[in-house]
């Protein structure tokens, strides 16, 4: 009998892990479930392990027998760089270190259209190759992530695919996300196609739905196999109105990462309350 593939999901507690583990979830598979808070048990055959992605030893044991690794830990939004380095940074580091240690075959890396933040959105489509333009420190995590991961995959011939995130929840909240939305089962097909790729090597896609309004290439993706089939503007209508009329040179829609390209996420000014 073929031993089950094995899929250790870091972040597991997490809103993104949350939304996929019903839908990662299939026979022959085990979802082995990582996270520093606590992951409800389900009946669903998931290992659950809870454990830091910034402690060495415990990485080296969760990648054990590991397939495949759905990297999503770390802080999902902005804070002080203390923080961000030692949870995105340095957590990123270890994670890809005990997966190498371990043999494990192939990463799937949650980047973040924050990456690129600052990138204007009034020029067309924008391809997943686009040079780095961080708009937070957060956003800064997600370009050193990706580099790890380019450099895990040259150096030691892993196959890793950073996907550059926009919005992934139930359903979009704003005129923005209405652009930057990967509705769940979207984000479901996407890591699916990401673990079917033959032979990737190295690569950096973006992860959206097919929205009408979009921002981003999905070619990248697309060309992995990924064949999105939800759209936010059935959504669109249902936005409070100020939302869905927003005047496309409304502030939050210029930049790739929105508001957070705005001062009140000028993270240097707000560094005291952020450390905490
Ligand atoms: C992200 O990278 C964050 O993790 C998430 O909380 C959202 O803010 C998302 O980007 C977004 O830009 O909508």
């Amino acid at each position: 009998m073929s031993r089950p593939q094995r899929v250790l999901i870091t972040g597991a507690a997490g809103g993104m892990a949350t939304l996929l583990r019903p839908r990662l979830a299939q026979p022959g598979r085990v979802l082995r479930l990582l996270d520093i808070a606590e992951v409800p048990t389900r009946d669903d055959g998931a290992e659950i392990v809870r454990a830091s992605i910034t402690d060495p030893a415990a990485m080296e044991a969760a990648c054990a027998d590991v397939d495949v690794l759905l990297h999503l830990g770390g802080l999902s939004t902005e804070h002080g760089w203390a923080k961000i380095l030692e949870a995105n940074i340095h957590g990123a580091y270890v994670t890809l270190e005990a997966a190498r240690r371990c043999g494990v075959r192939r990463a799937i890396l949650a980047s973040s259209n924050h990456a690129i933040g600052f990138v204007g959105t009034q020029d067309g489509e924008i391809d997943a190759a686009a040079f780095p333009r961080p708009d937070t420190n957060y956003g800064v995590s997600k370009v050193a992530l990706e580099a790890l991961g380019s450099l895990y995959a040259d150096r030691y011939g892993m196959e890793v695919i950073a996907v550059r995130i926009g919005s992934c929840f139930e359903r979009p909240r704003d005129a923005r996300m209405l652009r930057t939305w990967l509705s769940p089962d979207d984000a479901a097909r996407l890591v699916e196609a990401c673990i079917a790729a033959s032979a990737p090597g190295f690569r950096v896609i973006w992860g959206a739905s097919a929205n009408t309004r979009h921002w981003v290439s999905l070619a990248g993706a697309r060309a992995l196999g990924y064949v999105p089939q939800d759209d936010s503007e059935r959504y669109a209508a249902g936005l409070a109105a100020p939302q869905r009329n927003l005047d496309p040179a409304d502030p939050s829609l210029q930049r790739v990462g929105g508001a957070w390209c705005g001062p009140d996420w000028n993270t240097a000014e707000k560094e005291p309350e952020r450390q905490s």
